[in-house]
């Protein structure tokens, strides 16, 4: 089938829901939830009861049964309000629910989707640590099998794990080293209960964005899980992971684009009502250029964004799409943030206005989930195949 786009009315009426509770429930707390850097477990919870966990799981399988532009439109509009709150449903989604849904064993599926499905509690992605981001095969964290109680046993730590030290996270998947073959470290990933003894969850503080957003650092001592909490296979861990993350990256993908929009409409209104020289500054032309390029760059981010995710519902290769988006959308979303803040001039500093915050919020795009260094090697390694 051709490339054809289009927002069905299903996602048409989700990305006006979520507009309209992103206004009502989200925008008026933003400045404070950043300011005290505090997460919040109730507005987690109001975003779950509007349908926003488990939307690509199928209804069968407990979830909101939504295609996945649908899951990216709801990010996208929670995204121009406030990052943090996307960051929360787009890590709980992607990151959390897919793995589970797409890798674990029917008893997997029955035994956490349910309650990750309902808007009640998150599930986390432990994957970097302290010394292995972007080389995420050289973890350090082990898991050794116990043959007789028929148990892993992991020792290490994790870090920068969204949604892993928040009171809501019900458990998460945690890559670990389970031995060597053919001389390369075996990867393995295993379901691990936020109330396994040994485990403790520290939330990071003192970030310069996502600051409502939950950051934790985990440290197993000795954590065991039974052996029916692997997920996969045996070695499968880092493929598992690999996957994940490129339907992740549409996810910050449409972080970006939120971003992006939220600053244009925000840099527009200033625009249209501040004076200058005698006249709304919009009507000089260096900030109407401003805004000009702005519009322009987030409609090209748009259509690469919109098309990675018709590719991946078309069952297409969708992953160098999927690169390219995250790199792109992460750079236009930083350059609206910069020229939006730029157009409110001093305003623009203070933490009062939120462009100020999405100025700040707009550099994690460029980091988290594959910085835009990762996104260009798997983008070249396609180029040369
Ligand atoms: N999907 C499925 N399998 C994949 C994969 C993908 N996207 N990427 C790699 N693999 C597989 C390869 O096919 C290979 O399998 P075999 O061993 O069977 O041949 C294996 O994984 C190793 O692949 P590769 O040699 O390409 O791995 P590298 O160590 O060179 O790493 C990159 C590749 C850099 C792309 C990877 O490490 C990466 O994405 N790093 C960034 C991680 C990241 O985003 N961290 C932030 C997480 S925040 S939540």
């Amino acid at each position: 089938m051709a490339y054809q786009f289009y927002e069905s009315e299903e996602t048409q009426l989700l990305r006006q829901a979520v507009r309209a509770f992103a206004a009502k429930e989200i925008a008026p707390q933003a400045f404070a939830l950043d300011r005290d850097e505090q997460f919040s477990v109730p507005l987690t919870r109001k975003m779950g009861e509007l349908g926003l966990f488990g939307m690509i799981v199928p209804r069968e399988a407990h979830g909101q049964g939504l295609d996945y532009l649908s899951f990216i439109v709801a990010v996208e509009e929670l995204a121009r309000v406030d990052g943090s709150q996307a960051a929360t449903i787009a890590a709980h989604n992607s990151l959390g629910v897919a793995p589970l849904f797409y890798y674990g064993s029917p008893a997997q599926r029955e035994q956490w989707l349910p309650r990750l499905c309902n808007g009640e509690h998150l599930w986390a992605f432990g994957l970097t640590e302290a010394g292995s981001g972007s080389d995420a095969r050289s973890n350090r964290t082990t898991a050794r099998y116990d043959s007789k109680s028929k148990q892993w046993i992991i020792n290490g730590s994790k870090l920068w794990i969204t949604n892993g030290a928040a009171e809501n996270t019900l458990g998460i998947t945690v890559q670990a080293v389970t031995g060597r073959a053919e001389g390369k470290p075996q990867l393995t990933c295993f379901l691990v209960p936020v109330d396994s003894p040994g485990l403790r969850r520290v939330a990071m503080k003192d970030k310069m964005m996502w600051r409502a957003s939950n950051t934790g650092e985990l440290y197993f001592d000795n954590v065991r899980v039974a052996d029916r909490e692997r997920l996969g296979e045996v070695g499968q861990g880092f493929k598992i992971m690999m996957e994940t993350l490129d339907n992740g990256r549409l996810s910050i993908s449409a972080m970006g684009l939120g971003l992006a929009k939220g600053a244009l409409a925000l840099a527009l209104d200033y625009a249209k009502q501040r004076q200058a020289f005698g006249v709304p500054i919009i009507d000089h032309q260096a900030i109407a250029f401003k805004l000009a390029d702005m519009a322009t760059r987030i409609e090209a981010a748009e259509n690469l964004l919109y098309k990675a995710c018709w590719l991946r519902q078309e069952g297409k290769p969708f992953q160098k799409l999927a690169a390219m988006a995250k790199l792109y959308c992460s750079e236009v979303a930083e350059f609206a943030a910069r020229e939006g803040q730029q157009i409110f001039g001093g305003y623009g500093l203070m933490k009062e206005y939120p462009i100020e915050r999405f100025y700040r919020d707009a550099a994690l795009l460029r980091i988290g989930e594959g910085t835009s260094e990762i996104q260009r090697i798997v983008i070249s390694r396609y180029l040369r195949r």
